[in-house]
């Protein structure tokens, strides 16, 4: 059994080309992990989506916890042998999708009590409950608990979060069973702030996490922000340990991201999308809906090698999902998640080459060019 590691195999400027090993399983870097929330990558089946090339989803301890239970899961075999992923999973902590998704919560020291948007039960997640359930899920990377800052936000209010985010990282690493080839990682917090940002890496420094994690970015403060958020925040991060971006992004958020030395993504924008009519292309985001595809021959995109480009017709495309066909929701987020590989495969493609910068610059005319 491999234990959990990180091996930096090559940089290109401030982007890096990296592996992640774990029990699992390796993960090359530059990296996007499909989001599977409820124990499913929505409309798709676990095997298409290692078809697509990835190598780990993310799944939630907010949505499992409450349905059908850590508990169960574990009785059950864990969450790989559940949902039929044997490849990596990383699980969120849950503080996130609570100040998301609930509308009655009360944050303490302790943790975040609140109700559930299922049924209304009342439930207390902590930093070692969180650390609990993602033990039961049989997580590969469970995730520090945190507060993600919201933006915007007086700079107290996030000196405050970031500090108490801080304290529950020292209560999630004491609560973590380390297992060979399992990790944890740590979250920066500290919204738009260098010197709280700095701060906070100088915290989860002195815990020695597998991996770090960029949290409270992607919550509204805009892609230039968020691009200068990370120029002060990478650079002062370790080197030997991937990092994380969490809920981001568009194809655009990626690349820039990289660019500025992330490993790993997460977001459901691929999948969300795909089932919302939304395709992504080398050539932008194209509306399904459009009635300008409705008698087009053509694949949606040529050089695509997904099954809904190398079997179906833009005009087929059109039809299923106008008709509310569930076989065109499948079909866009298999095609969007293809997408999202093929972007991470063409970066770390140009890292190991050396010429990142004129794939950004390639992809960037491409994209922003407009679909044909
Ligand atoms: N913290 C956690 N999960 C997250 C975030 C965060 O800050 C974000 C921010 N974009 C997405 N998911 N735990
Ligand atoms: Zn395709």
């Amino acid at each position: 059994m491999p234990d959990f590691g990180f091996d930096l195999l090559g940089t290109d400027g401030q982007a890096r080309r990296g592996r992640v090993t774990t029990a699992h399983g390796t993960i090359e870097t530059p990296a996007f992990m499909p989001v599977g929330t409820a124990a499913t990558v929505k409309a798709m089946f676990p095997e298409d989506v290692a078809k697509t090339g990835a190598e780990i989803v993310l799944g939630n301890t907010y949505h499992l916890m409450l349905r059908p239970t850590a508990e169960r899961i574990a009785e059950l075999g864990g969450l790989h042998k559940f949902m039929n992923w044997s490849k990596p999973i990383l699980t969120d902590s849950g503080g996130y999708q609570v100040m998301s998704l609930t509308e009655l919560r009360k944050l303490t020291e302790e943790g975040v009590r609140f109700r559930s948007h299922i049924d209304g039960s009342y439930h207390m997640l902590t930093p070692e409950r969180s650390t609990e359930i993602q033990h039961l899920l049989g997580s590969t990377i469970t995730m520090a608990f945190d507060e993600c800052t919201p933006y915007p936000c007086t700079k107290e209010e996030a000196e405050k979060s970031m500090e108490l985010s801080m304290r529950w990282a020292v209560r999630s690493r004491d609560a973590f069973v380390k297992r060979e080839g399992y990790g944890q990682f740590g979250i920066v917090q500290g919204s738009v702030h260098e010197d709280l940002r700095l701060r906070s890496i100088e915290a989860l420094n002195g815990i020695d996490f597998e991996g770090y994690a960029v949290g409270g970015l992607a919550v509204g403060e805009g892609q230039e922000l968020m691009f200068s958020t990370l120029d002060f925040t990478t650079p002062a991060m370790k080197t030997d340990k991937p990092r994380y971006l969490m809920g981001v992004g568009k194809p655009t958020d990626l690349v820039g991201a990289v660019a500025r030395g992330i490993d790993m993504f997460d977001c459901v924008l691929p999948t969300r999308s795909g089932r919302n009519a939304q395709a992504f292309t080398r050539r932008g985001p194209v509306n399904m809906k459009n009635a300008r595809h409705a008698t087009d021959h053509r694949p949606l995109d040529e050089e695509c090698p997904c099954p809904a480009c190398t079997q179906y017709s833009r005009a087929y495309l059109h039809h299923l999902i106008k008709a509310g066909e569930i076989l065109g929701m499948m079909l866009l987020s298999w095609h969007n998640i293809q997408y999202y590989q093929q972007l991470m495969q063409g970066m770390r493609d140009a890292i190991e080459a050396g010429s990142f910068e004129d794939f950004q610059a390639a992809f960037l005319e491409e994209y922003n060019g407009g679909d044909i």
